[in-house]
């Protein structure tokens, strides 16, 4: 019989979903010492709390994030809700001694996510930022091929996010649906919410970011607050980009922007080394594309490597060679990983430590925008 660990999600929306099916899915894939169990959904209003709870199975649900704290019963709370209140949630977490799973980004800034680091660390309990995208398969098998030299020595790590939801000025800031336009709520705009992903995932695979140089714009300068049912000014960045320096000589260049007609969530990043260069996109993201500059010459070229084989990441974990899985899957990896090192005591990368050195990044990014100049990111 394994240990039950029970659950507690605050936020029902799209990444409340995610979590709860991760839970839900991992015993049946994957060997972890726990079993979830979902106890408490916890959401701002009680029919759409309990119409979750039902749907995914969920024990309870409830409309106040501290009745999840306070219940002795909780082991780890899980926190779902927008970027403004991920510190306070994880500050009483930890203080209770939960285990603690916070989405991204994990702050608003690089101040207040020293609060969340410091908080954890005192309290001594386990902790994780959800940057799924380095659980698909073909991201890890990029670490993978990186860590064992195949590239040789890294010169370029160039990035995109881009998306078009936003373009029409009738989409409003705040409210459930749209608190990311909404820069009380979500910190930032595109920096935080997408380059958050891509930043992770550069500094997991090439190391630490060093200095950046950045501009944003904001196209559309006022929209409707559904909070205030008033048009407020826009505070977060539509678009951003930024080229940087990594610790180890490499050079970046990131780009993200929600005004890119005809994408709907397009991230990708290609990687230059000596030897080899490695590409993905999201939107094909079993696969993961290969250039060794050592192969014959009659036959070299770019690889198209489809990510299904027993041998590649987590795959063995799914069905047979040649079939896919997807986004979901991210979660479910993420949950094992951090499932299995919960049972042996080690941390699960990314740790709010780790998501502060990404955070750190953001403020950097959008300090150099703000100033017109390079910006050294602070180091831990
Ligand atoms: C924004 O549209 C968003 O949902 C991000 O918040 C997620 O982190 C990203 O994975 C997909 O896009």
């Amino acid at each position: 019989m394994k240990k039950k660990l029970n659950i507690g999600i605050i936020g029902y929306g799209f990444m409340g979903r995610t979590h709860s099916n991760a839970y839900r899915r991992v015993v049946n894939f994957f060997d972890v010492p726990y079993e979830p169990v979902l106890q408490v959904i916890c959401g701002l209003e009680a029919d759409k709390a309990k119409a979750f709870a039902d749907q995914w199975g969920y024990k309870s649900h409830t409309t106040d994030w501290r009745k999840v704290i306070e219940d002795k019963t909780i082991d780890v709370v899980d926190i779902c809700v927008p970027n403004n209140v991920h510190a306070e949630i994880a500050i009483a977490a930890a203080k209770a001694g939960k285990v603690i799973v916070c989405e991204k980004p994990l702050a608003l800034n690089g101040a207040q996510g020293k609060e969340m680091v410091d908080a954890v660390e005192k309290a001594g309990v386990a902790n994780l930022v959800s940057f799924n995208y380095r659980r698909v398969p073909a991201v890890t098998l990029a670490k993978q091929l990186i860590d064992e030299g195949r590239l040789g020595k890294i010169f370029h790590y160039r990035a995109n996010f881009l998306q078009d939801w936003t373009i029409s000025a009738k989409v409003p800031q705040g409210g459930m649906a749209t608190w990311r336009l909404d820069v009380k709520a979500a910190g930032s705009g595109v920096t935080g919410d997408l380059l958050a992903h891509c930043i992770d995932t550069a500094m997991w695979h090439n190391g630490p970011i060093t200095t950046v140089c950045a501009m944003t714009e904001t196209f559309i300068k006022e929209r409707m607050n559904v909070d205030t049912g008033k048009v407020e000014p826009v505070g977060i960045d539509d678009a951003c980009m930024f080229l940087c320096r990594f610790e180890n000589g490499s050079l970046g260049n990131f780009e993200s922007t929600r005004y890119a007609r005809g994408h709907k969530a397009l991230y990708t990043f290609e990687i230059n080394g000596e030897h080899a260069s490695i590409g993905w996109d999201l939107h094909d993201l079993h696969r993961l594309n290969y250039f060794d500059h050592r192969d014959e010459s009659i036959v070299r070229g770019w690889r198209s490597i489809h990510v299904t084989d027993a041998d590649m990441p987590y795959m063995g974990k799914w069905w047979v060679p040649g079939l896919q899985i997807g986004y979901e899957h991210s979660f479910v990896h993420q949950t094992a990983d951090f499932l299995e090192n919960l049972a042996k005591g080690k941390p699960t990368s990314p740790t709010f430590r780790e998501a502060l050195a990404t955070q750190y990044v953001c403020d950097a990014v959008l300090a150099s925008a703000k100033n017109q100049k390079w910006e050294t990111v602070k180091k831990r």
